[in-house]
C-alpha cells in the first residue's frame, strides 16, 4: 500500500529505486577468489550504499578501495570497542599498519558483523597482499597515520572545534587523501589536492557525528561522544541533557550550530568534485557528498535527531544514486538542499542564523555561477513545462472520455451509440463509466500534485 502511494506521488523515485535494486543484485555476484569474495560479502553487509557506490569504479581500483575500506573498518572496530583496556588498545592502533602484512594476525573484538570481520581478518590481509605494491603503500601509510591519530584521541578530548577538525582529519580527512592517492596510483587522476580531499572526509564525518547523536550517547558499555564541548557547552551543562525533552530547544540550537560548522566544508567539496577528471571516480565521490548535504538538510532544526534516527527517504537516496551523473547534478542538488535549509532557518530564535544563512548563500552562489548549473536549470524548466502541458492535455482527454461515458451533453446520441448503452444496463456501459471515473480521479490527483509542486 505504501509503495502504491509512493508510485502515485513520486513515480520518478520508484523508477530509481527499481534501478538501484537491480544494481545491488549485480553486486551479490561475488568474485571467484575466496579471500576477495569474503571482502565483497563483508562490504555488502557493513555498508549497503557504499557497496553500490563502489560499483562505479573499474575492477582493479574497486578491489583496492574495497580492501582499503575494510582495513579502515578493522581499525575503527578496535577504536570503537570500549571493552578493550587502553594499554592494549593504543599499541594495537599504532601497530595496525604493520600487522596488516601478517596473514596469521588476529585481534578478536567488536560485535555482530564487525566481530566476524575481525575473526576472519586474514581474508582481508591476503587480499591486501595481492594488490599492486603502489596501492599497498597508500593503504598502509594512511592506516599508520590514522592509527596514530586515533591513539592520540583515546586520551585527548574533542573539546574545541579545532580539535573536532583534527579528530575528523584523522578518521575521515585521511580517507579522502588516501582515496585521492589511490586514484592517482590507478592513473585516473593527476594530482592530490590535500586540503579539498581532507574537507571531503570532514564533511561526511561531521554529518555522521551530528546525525548519530542518540546512537552514540546510548552506546554500551560506555557512550562515545564527538560533539565538541566548545559548542555544546554554550547550550547545556552536560551533553546528555539533550536527550531530555525539556532541553529540546537548546538541543536544536546546538544541532544547528554544528550543521552550520559542517557547511564550512561544502565549498571545498564542490571544488574537489569539479576538479575530478575520470567519470567513474567522479560518481563514486559525488554520491556520498550529495547524500551528506541532504542529511544535513534533514537534520537541521529537527528535534527527532535527539529521539530516534533521521534518515533520508529510500526513494530520495535512490534518486541521488541514480541521477548524480555530472557536476551539474551535484550543483543542482546542493543548490536545492541549501534552498530548503534556508527556508528552515529561524532568524528570530536561532543565535547562529546569520552565519548559517551566509554559508548557505555562499553555496548557492557557487552553484549558480557554474554554467553547467545554468544549463541544467534551463533544461529542467523546459522539461517541467513540457510535462505540465502533457499532464493537462491528458486530464482534458479523460474529461472528454468521462463526458462520453456518462452520456453527458448528448455525446452518445451524436455518435449514434445504441439505446442499450443509453439506458445504463449493458456491461460495456458500466465498464466505460468505471474506467472513466478511475482515470478522472487518478489524473485529477496527478494534476493537483503537480499544481502543488509548482507552487512550492
Ligand atoms: C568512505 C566514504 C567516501 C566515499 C567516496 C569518496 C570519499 C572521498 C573522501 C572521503 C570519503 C569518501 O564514504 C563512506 C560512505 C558510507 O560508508 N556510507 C554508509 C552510510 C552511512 O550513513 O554511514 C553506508 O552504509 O554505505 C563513509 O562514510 N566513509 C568511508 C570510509 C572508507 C572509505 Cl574508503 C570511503 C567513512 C568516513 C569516516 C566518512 C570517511
Amino acid at each position: 500500500m505504501e509503495k502504491m502511494w509512493l508510485l502515485l506521488q513520486r513515480p520518478d523515485e520508484m523508477a530509481c529505486m527499481w534501478r538501484v535494486r537491480m544494481a545491488s543484485r549485480r553486486i551479490t555476484k561475488l568474485p571467484k577468489d575466496p579471500d576477495l569474495a569474503f571482502c565483497y560479502a563483508m562490504l555488502n553487509r557493513v555498508s549497503r550504499s557504499f557497496a553500490i557506490v563502489i560499483q562505479q569504479l573499474g575492477q582493479e581500483l574497486r578491489d583496492a578501495v574495497c580492501i582499503f575500506y575494510l582495513v579502515l573498518r578493522g581499525l575503527d572496530t578496535v577504536e570503537d570497542d570500549m571493552s578493550i583496556p587502553v594499554e592494549r588498545k593504543i599499541p594495537t592502533l599504532l601497530d595496525f599498519h604493520k600487522t596488516m602484512y601478517d596473514t596469521e594476525w588476529k585481534f578478536p573484538c567488536g560485535d555482530k558483523d564487525y566481530q566476524e570481520l575481525m575473526d576472519k581478518f586474514h581474508h582481508v590481509t591476503a587480499s591486501f597482499l595481492r594488490l599492486h605494491r603502489r596501492y599497498q603503500e597508500v593503504i598502509a601509510d594512511v592506516t599508520r597515520r590514522m592509527g596514530e591519530g586515533m591513539a592520540k584521541f583515546i586520551t585527548t578530548d574533542v573539546d574545541s572545534v579545532q580539535r573536532w577538525d583534527e579528530y575528523c582529519h584523522y578518521v575521515a580527512g585521511l580517507v579522502g587523501i588516501g582515496l585521492s592517492e589511490l586514484f592517482v596510483a590507478a592513473g585516473l587522476e593527476s594530482s592530490v589536492r590535500q586540503e579539498q580531499a581532507n574537507s571531503m572526509g570532514l564533511f561526511l564525518q561531521k554529518t555522521n557525528i551530528i546525525r548519530d547523536y542518540l546512537e552514540d550517547i546510548c552506546e554500551q558499555p560506555a557512550p562515545r561522544m564527538f560533539w565538541p564541548k566548545e559548542v555544546w557547552s554554550c547550550y547545556a551543562e552536560q551533553l546528555e541533557d539533550f536527550k531530555d525533552d525539556k532541553h529540546i530547544d537548546s538541543a536544536v540550537k546546538c544541532l544547528n550550530h554544528l550543521v552550520t560548522d559542517a557547511l564550512r566544508h561544502a565549498p571545498d567539496c564542490l571544488e574537489y568534485l569539479a576538479g575530478l577528471k575520470a567519470r567513474a571516480v567522479f560518481r563514486f565521490c559525488a554520491i556520498p557528498q550529495v547524500m551528506a548535504m541532504g542529511t544535513l538538510m534533514l537534520c537541521y532544526g529537527e528535534p527527532q535527531v535527539f529521539k530516534g534516527v533521521v534518515k533520508m527517504r529510500r526513494g530520495m537516496a535512490a534518486k541521488i544514486m541514480d541521477k548524480t551523473l555530472g557536476m551539474a547534478d551535484v550543483y543542482g542538488s546542493f543548490y536545492d538542499f541549501a534552498t530548503w535549509m534556508t527556508s528552515k532557518v529561524d532568524t528570530e530564535r536561532d543565535p547562529n542564523a546569520h552565519v548559517t544563512l551566509k554559508r548557505l548563500k555562499d553555496i548557492q552562489d557557487i552553484c549558480m555561477q557554474s554554467s553547467a548549473f545554468q544549463a541544467r536549470q534551463r533544461s529542467l524548466m523546459l522539461q517541467m513545462k513540457a510535462e505540465s502541458s502533457a499532464t493537462w492535455a491528458v486530464w482534458f482527454l479523460f474529461i472528454l472520455y468521462a463526458v462520453f461515458a456518462f452520456g453527458l451533453l448528448g455525446t452518445q446520441e451524436t455518435m449514434g451509440i445504441p439505446v442499450a448503452f443509453e439506458e445504463g444496463t449493458s456491461s460495456t456501459e458500466l465498464y466505460h463509466k468505471a474506467l472513466a471515473s478511475l482515470l478522472l480521479v487518478g489524473s485529477t490527483l496527478v494534476v493537483l500534485q503537480s499544481f502543488i509542486d509548482s507552487k512550492s
